[in-house]
């Protein structure tokens, strides 16, 4: 193992240590999945790659790798998701087959469980002995279609991309001048899959197989249009660089073309790179789930809140009542039944009180409690958890597109929380949760990012 990696292992696990003792509870509490959270750290760095059908995915992930483990060639060849990695241990070289992979508890697959069986068909782990996978894992994907649909496919294609692109520590983008940046799917899995699943400076564009450009006017235009393409589906002002490749051996290189001749090798180092990127990616990571959680505890809290101040007020409401039944039953009682004889108004401003004419004032004041306590629990509360669930959006501001984002991920289960466990859950002692989530961010969380940084 290299230092990068080594170094990479040892930081994960220290996150993970932390992690585990400062949120494990917390997490658990507001029903997150640490073990989810946690075993992709334990993994080695994964290095995803998709493109377009024939781009020369396999081609070049056999070259990195220094064996021709994938199968090659023209037109469609591969439907599958192939995770490329070195045996571990006494482990033998070989294949794993989907449903394995999902269920191995040491493995970052399980979340892949949820594709069904349809995509565990299409699933699988090769072992093989190449120096660059004890360092990174590989995957090669199936290309990216514009013919073929999802139901085709039989498995939810973009969904496997984007829960792989939450995983990977880098991902190659591959096109080649053919096709240059006008395939649906691609253009799916870059503007709605990616960027919300990851960070798109993991992402690296390549355009490949330029040695097919019959001359540089042509290449000139794949590459304009390739760029085009890419500001239109990412919607980023700056353009990202775009590596120009070809495979080597694939004959003279034309007049002109000499100068992207190493770029194939910029692009292998980048690969080799993914170590470093990971420590970044694997706080980035953390830092968003736990921005989630603390994003579900805010509207949590707010949701108590906001009760505490109704509840105040009813109470002040129920109060003033139970002063009024106090002073005034005995008199009401008295115009209905004719007795009793004195009011207890009348006793205490005459100092003739008697322990008897307490007890009207006690019966009213107990009738006004219950009842209030009656109004708040059949008709106040069941009224405020209704307001609050058709106005979930309400209970937190979603002042900045990332608040919003993160929103969207965990108001399903704060709408499950208010809806299914309200008297719960205006118990709970919210605020110190978050406040102590915050401090989590602010202080272990910045610690790693400042010895990342100084790496
Ligand atoms: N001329 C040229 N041919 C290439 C290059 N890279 C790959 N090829 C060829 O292009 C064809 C497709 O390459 P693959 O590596 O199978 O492409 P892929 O992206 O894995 O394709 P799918 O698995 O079908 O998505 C093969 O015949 C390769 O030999 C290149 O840089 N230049
Ligand atoms: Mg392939």
């Amino acid at each position: 193992m290299t230092e990068p990696v080594k170094a990479a292992q040892d930081l994960a696990k220290e996150i993970e240590d932390r992690l585990r003792a400062r949120m494990g509870p917390l997490l658990a509490r507001y029903g997150y999945d640490l073990e989810a959270l946690v075993t992709p750290l334990r993994w080695r760095p994964v290095v995803l790659v998709i493109g377009n059908y024939s781009s020369g995915k396999s081609t070049f992930i056999n070259e990195l790798l220094g064996v021709d483990v994938q199968r090659t060639g023209q037109a469609p060849t591969d439907d599958s998701f192939t995770v490329l990695t070195a045996p571990e241990g006494e482990e033998p070289e070989g294949e794993v087959p989907g449903p394995t992979l999902v269920n191995d508890e040491r493995l970052p697959f399980a979340s892949l469980r949820r594709f069904g069986e349809g995509l565990l068909t299409h699933f699988r782990l090769k072992r093989v002995a190449a120096p660059l996978l004890r360092e990174v894992a590989v995957i090669d994907t199936p290309g990216m279609l514009d013919s073929v649909t999802e139901k085709d496919r039989g498995y939810h294609y973009l969904g496997v991309v984007g829960e792989l692109a939450h995983l990977a520590d880098l991902i190659i983008l591959m096109f080649d001048p053919h096709k240059a940046g006008t395939i649906k799917e691609t253009y799916e899995a870059i503007r709605s899959t990616l960027p919300e699943a990851t960070g798109e400076d993991r992402v690296l564009y390549v355009l490949n197989r330029i040695d097919e450009c019959e001359n540089m006017a042509d290449l000139v235009r794949a590459y304009g249009t390739l760029c085009w393409n890419l500001s239109q589906m990412t919607g980023r002002k700056d353009m990202p660089r775009i590596y120009l490749t070809f495979a080597p051996g694939t004959g003279p290189v034309r007049p002109g073309f000499e100068v992207w001749a190493s770029e194939r090798d910029e692009l292998k180092r980048e690969v080799g790179n993914a170590p470093r990127l990971r420590l970044s990616h694997i706080l980035h990571r953390v830092e968003r789930e736990i921005r989630e959680l603390a994003m579900e505890v805010e509207a949590l809290r707010n949701f108590r809140q906001r009760f505490g101040r109704r509840f105040a007020c009813t109470c002040r409401g129920i109060g003033v009542g139970a002063v009024g039944a106090f002073l005034f039953t005995d008199v009401l009682v008295r115009l209905l039944l004719g007795s009793p004889e004195v009011p207890f108004l009348v006793g205490l401003v005459g100092g003739t009180l008697t322990p008897e004419q307490f007890l009207w004032p006690i019966i009213g004041v107990l009738g006004v409690i219950s009842g209030g306590a009656l109004y708040i629990q059949r008709f106040m509360f069941p009224r405020f958890v209704r307001r609050t669930l058709e106005d979930l959006d309400g209970l937190v501001p979603l002042d900045t597109a990332y608040r919003q984002d993160l929103w969207k991920k965990v108001s399903g289960r704060v709408r499950r929380l208010v809806a299914e466990q309200a008297p719960r859950q205006v118990l709970v002692a919210h605020a110190r949760n978050l406040s102590r989530i915050e401090r989590f961010l602010a202080d272990d969380l910045k610690a790693f990012y400042e010895r990342i940084q100084a790496r």
